[in-house]
């Protein structure tokens, strides 16, 4: 089942794709309309966001029917269709799995509500409370209580979400089988696999004990609703009952899962998933209560970075476990923004980045809009649609009693809504995407971030993501060697070697906006050949025994 490893997936946020009917919603017509855009671009997989029936409380993530298409999408016709178009170009297309809740508006939990002695009660995590309030003091991931309160039978069911998402109650043998049932249904129509939200929070501690329980407040979980064992016994059981059958991909996603962790999923003779996406890298910056916690600032040295990424890609190469890479999702801002610069080297960053996660030893994601290299979108309150970042402004006014105007600029600076805003096609009213009125706003920058207007502009960073991914596709090692990191005291360069046995390339990244230079004797090879870089390499003169990387600038050779 190796096979899916090597692929290039692309993440599409279905609402923000691209719209064909001009209600201001991206559709599923609209992705089978830009299939072509996609082929184009090399890529061979598809990660498709929630497109289920859902109250959107969540955008998606909160689904109330698993084997309906939300109507503001599509139908079930559209769907076949887009199996059908990409299948055409061999691009297969991943769901998501979001089976760590349902919507409160879900059959299974209005029955649990309707009917406590429904077997569909048992399918969700209900409890008495205590005397001043709820079953424990676990924080919710959107900060406050991760319990809400059911009036009717005067008893609080889990919710780690919002309120309207429901914690699964995975100790039940006939939810589970339900689960695999949802999980047949849609490959038997065609998809490939499924990307796992928060699959390592399946499975909480037993009696849901309060977490370090002589602090004051509410608390964050961590390990009693983290990377249980009982995770791993489940994903073990899906392994049999699912993805063994069907020989599907599996990427799980997972918050706060260590290198170890996520060893212990991914690791092939373990039969569990095939690989999964962890946050260290989008975490730095953060103070220890998760993104709102902003003590940090959010500031990271490219020395932190790297410690992170080395320590991720030597264990799971040496451990062999696998992991997504990513550098933005509709979750986190956009890594230009995050991890590269906006003013001066928006496009080298963007280019750098490109490098640094088509070169690295994992599955590389590409969220849509990375590869015209979109910001972060400046967004005033009234424009906010998320609700993490709506709770949280309250949360961190009533509760840390910030003053107004910063609880405003941090949301404005980690909502994920500055990830969600519509793609940029074109310098057309709305950027191409609609013909209506977009449901959030079109980042004003469209008029020059565009599709077509980077495809037209001689330093393409489109044309840069299809030349890296030939180049990730023409020398496997890329994708299966070793990683060996090298320079790791250097200050601004990322550098490692991928390495099999028949072959070595060795990739330099300057991620700063200085001039940096990098010894030769320090990365320890002598006959290096270029094979592709951000810059343009022409005129660029370098001294004996050195190299010298402008800003931003990144370079892959082969070791010969
Ligand atoms: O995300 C899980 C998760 O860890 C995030 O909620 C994270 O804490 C947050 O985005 C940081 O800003 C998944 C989905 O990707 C996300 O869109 C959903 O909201 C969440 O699960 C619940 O389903
Ligand atoms: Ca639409």
């Amino acid at each position: 089942m190796d096979n899916w490893k090597g692929k290039i997936v692309y993440q599409i946020w279905p609402r923000s794709f691209n719209d064909s009917n001009g209600d201001g919603i991206g559709d599923i017509q609209g992705i089978i309309e830009k299939i072509p855009y996609l082929v184009n671009l090399g890529i061979n997989m598809i990660w498709l966001s929630p497109v289920y029936l859902s109250p959107n409380k969540d955008y998606g993530y909160d689904i109330s029917d698993y084997y309906r298409i939300n109507p503001e999408f599509g139908t079930m016709e559209d769907f076949d269709a887009l199996i059908r178009e990409t299948t055409r170009y061999g691009i297969g297309i991943i769901m998501d799995l979001v089976a760590n809740h349902t919507s409160d508006q879900h059959p299974w939990f209005r029955e649990a509500l309707r009917d406590s002695t429904s077997k569909y009660r048992d399918y969700y995590i209900f409890k008495e409370g205590k005397e001043d309030g709820p079953p424990n003091n676990w924080m919710s991931f959107f900060g406050g209580s991760a319990w809400t309160y059911d009036e009717k039978s005067e008893q609080y069911y889990l919710t780690q979400f919002t309120p309207n998402q429901c914690d699964l109650n995975w100790e039940n043998p006939s939810l589970r089988q339900d689960i695999y049932k949802i999980m047949r249904f849609w490959l038997d129509r065609g998809v490939c696999g499924f990307r796992m939200d928060v699959i390592n929070t399946i499975s909480k501690a037993e009696g849901l004990p309060d977490k370090t329980p002589h602090r004051k407040g509410l608390q964050f979980p961590g390990e009693l609703t983290l990377n249980r064992p009982k995770t791993h016994a489940y994903l073990k059981e899906m392994y049999q009952e699912v993805i063994e059958p069907y020989k599907c991909m599996t990427i799980g996603e997972g918050p706060l899962a260590t290198p170890e962790d996520v060893v212990a999923y991914t690791n092939p003779t373990h039969h569990e998933l095939q690989m999964m996406m962890h946050f260290d890298l989008h975490n730095l910056g953060y103070g220890e209560l998760g993104k709102y916690d902003f003590r940090k600032l959010y500031k990271w040295r490219i020395l932190d970075f790297k410690k992170v990424l080395y320590r991720w890609q030597e264990m799971m190469s040496n451990e062999e476990g696998w992991t997504g890479n990513y550098l933005s999702n509709h979750d986190q801002n956009r890594q230009v923004s995050r991890f590269g610069d906006t003013k001066t080297f928006r496009l080298e960053s963007a280019k750098a980045l490109c490098l640094l996660n088509l070169t690295l030893r994992g599955t590389p994601f590409i969220y849509q809009g990375e590869e015209i290299g979109m910001t972060d979108c400046l967004l005033e309150e009234e424009e906010w649609r998320d609700y993490e970042a709506m709770n949280a402004y309250g949360v961190l006014q009533s509760m840390m009693h910030l003053p107004k105007v910063v609880a405003e600029r941090i949301v404005k600076k980690v909502t994920r809504d500055n990830s969600r805003t519509p793609m940029q096609w074109d310098d057309s009213e709305n950027s191409g995407f609609t013909t209506g009125i977009p449901w959030i706003k079109v980042n004003p920058n469209y008029t020059s971030i565009n599709v077509k207007s980077d495809l037209e502009s001689k330093d393409s960073l489109f044309r840069f993501y299809q030349e890296m991914i030939s180049v990730r596709n023409t020398y496997p090692v890329l994708i299966w060697g070793d990683f060996i990191p090298i320079i790791e005291r250097h200050k601004h360069v990322v550098g490692y070697i991928r390495k099999t046995k028949e072959r070595a390339m060795l990739i330099l990244i300057n991620l700063s906006t200085k001039t940096s230079t990098v010894h030769k004797k320090d990365i320890g090879q002598q006959l290096i050949k270029i094979i592709h870089c951000t810059h343009d390499m022409a005129q660029h003169v370098e001294v004996e025994g050195e190299l010298s990387l402008r800003p931003y600038e990144a370079r892959i050779y082969k070791i010969e």
